[in-house]
């Protein structure tokens, strides 16, 4: 089992709570708006209180399910703790969201020589800026490569390896329009192999449902190369999911799951999130950690996921 490393220092995520603070400026004063509205008119914790946040969460798209839940352990441990102050209860709902967060963990990176990166999801979703975006992050710890695996769009090639040229890093690239992705993969594997250093691969799919129906074949088969010339997997498997698609994402992750090894989720776009409470939502159907936001076009419009500047820039009312 290969040792896992800390990346992110107590420094970092200091520095990122600002970060945090902006990018989710809009949908943390949307939810502040809500209950300060109910904490001004309402001077009584009860029935009708609780019913009324439960309506805030939902509001922000947490699920029916997750909302009760919350709720009902809200209530119960107000009424062990009596409790009446509202900064108090909100308090003890900022604990309670931590500890239904399901899997929480940073991404992982192996010991082993070569690192492999799977990167998936549907059209759209902001896989290939993705890649750039982690490329450009983590090339400051380890020698990275690029590889241009959607072969079935050449705009993905070309946009791959602008950024590749741009932060100077290597690429490997189809030869012919529609090339095998999996040959890529090999391809890759080797060029790491001649390498003196250690090297993660970042690995940019296609991610056409509607007109592939092999898609997942595909991708397993992809997924399956490091196995034959490596003898493990991929470090990550990971699906780039559009913060703004709502409830159509579900599906989307629920067919890539069927087929392949997800380990984790970025989410993208959260730039004009408003509704929070759907990475809570993916998080507790899936139990897949969050790894980083996507906050914007540039390329290191990049937020590493970290609970507790989430909830805190989110549900810290005060
Ligand atoms: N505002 C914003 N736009 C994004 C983000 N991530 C991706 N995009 C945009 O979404 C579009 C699709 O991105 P792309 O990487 O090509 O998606 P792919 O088809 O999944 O590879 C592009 O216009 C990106 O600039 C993000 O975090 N915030
Ligand atoms: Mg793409």
């Amino acid at each position: 089992m290969a040792l896992f490393k800390k990346f992110f220092s107590k420094k970092e995520k200091e520095l990122d709570k600002k970060k945090y603070q902006s990018t989710f400026y809009q949908s943390s004063s949307f939810i502040k708006k809500f209950f300060q509205k109910l904490t001004s008119f309402t001077t009584k914790i009860d029935d009708d209180f609780f019913l009324e946040l439960k309506n805030i969460l939902l509001k922000i798209d947490f699920s029916y399910d997750l909302s009760e839940i919350i709720i009902e352990q809200l209530k119960k441990e107000v009424k062990i703790l009596k409790i009446s102050d509202p900064k108090e209860i909100n308090k003890l709902l900022i604990d309670i969201l931590k500890n239904s967060y399901l899997n929480e963990r940073e991404i992982f990176l192996s010991t082993n020589k070569i690192k492999i990166f799977l990167i998936v999801g549907i059209n759209g979703v902001g896989k290939t800026l993705t890649c750039a975006k982690l490329a450009n992050f983590f090339q400051k710890k380890i020698k990275v490569l690029l590889v241009a695996g959607d072969t079935f769009r050449k705009g993905a090639v070309e946009q791959l390896a602008f950024f590749a040229n741009k932060l100077n890093i290597d690429i490997i690239k189809p030869k012919k329009p529609y090339q095998d992705p999996a040959s890529l993969m090999y391809e890759a594997i080797n060029f790491a192999k001649n390498l003196d250093e250690e090297v993660l691969i970042i690995f940019d799919s296609g991610g056409r449902i509607e007109s592939n129906v092999n898609l997942l074949n595909q991708l397993k088969k992809i997924a399956s190369i490091p196995e034959k010339l490596l003898n493990y997997q991929c470090d990550e498997i990971i699906m780039i999911v559009d913060s703004l698609t709502g409830q159509n994402s579900f599906n989307q992750i629920q067919y890539f799951q069927e087929k392949l090894n997800l380990t984790g989720i970025i989410f993208t776009k959260v730039d004009s999130l408003s509704k929070v409470g759907i990475i809570f939502k993916i998080n507790n159907f899936f139990k897949l950690p969050v790894f980083f936001f996507g906050t914007g076009e540039k390329i290191d419009d990049f937020l590493v996921f970290d609970l507790e500047n989430y909830l805190e820039t989110n549900f810290n009312f005060y």
